[in-house]
């Protein structure tokens, strides 16, 4: 049965949802929703997600939206094992923990920017804006303090969220590398995500182009 994923390959929360994707061997029926042209507001679309949002996925018929929902999802129903979603209740607090951490800090601190400059033209963030992910920065710094992955040793759902947010906002605030733990987990996710170049490094270099189209820059 074919799995069809709403998307514009640009969209943080998409690219989250390619790279589980490219992990678990499935393939998704592309079907693209350009947030610039407006599409997200076709009535056909918010029929199939009210919230108007990308990722969607619709499995089989099952209609489900929200990125952290969808990774989910995804591992539970078609994971070999449960290393990227695992069952066991305090490992998966974790996961759910660092998910909810992309969910309410860093997407928020990226959106804070990107909306403003992609959508209203505002083409200088604001010192608040930039601090905050500078901030963000540091409290993943800390998660990363005592292990490899974000929610522990091995890579999980969670890392795919937050590795998408966080190249993302280092495309508006470069300071990554002044943060060795983070740093070395970027180039860890570069290396051990299964098509990452495919899926958010190519996702990633039209994110950059739309940022730098918006401020000028080429
Ligand atoms: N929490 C959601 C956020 C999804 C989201 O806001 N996606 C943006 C694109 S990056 C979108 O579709 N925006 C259109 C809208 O909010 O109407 C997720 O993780 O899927």
């Amino acid at each position: 049965m074919p799995l069809d994923l709403y998307y514009l390959d640009a969209s943080p929360p998409v690219r989250a949802v390619l790279l589980a994707g490219k992990t678990l061997g499935l393939e998704f029926n592309l079907k693209l929703v350009d947030l610039f042209q407006r599409k997200h507001l076709d009535p056909e679309f918010v029929k199939l997600n009210p919230r108007h949002t990308i990722p969607t996925l619709v499995d089989d018929g099952f209609v489900i939206y929200d990125s952290h929902a969808i990774v989910a999802y995804l591992a539970t129903k078609y994971g070999k094992d449960d290393s990227l979603c695992p069952r066991d209740a305090k490992a998966r607090a974790i996961v759910d923990q660092r998910l909810h951490f992309d969910t309410g800090t860093l997407f928020p601190r990226l959106r804070n920017i990107t909306f403003p400059l992609l959508f209203l033209g505002k083409k200088e963030m604001t010192a608040e804006a930039k601090k905050e992910v500078e901030e963000a920065y540091q409290y993943m710094e800390k998660f990363l303090e005592e292990h490899d992955w974000v929610a522990g040793d091995n890579m999980t759902i969670a890392d795919f969220c937050c590795v998408a947010s966080i190249t993302s906002l280092e495309c508006l605030v470069p300071g990554i590398a002044k943060h060795p733990k983070l740093a070395a987990w970027v180039e860890r996710c570069k290396k051990n995500m299964v098509g990452y170049e495919e899926t958010n490094q190519k996702g990633l270099n039209n994110f950059e182009k739309y940022v730098k189209t918006a401020r000028g820059e080429i």
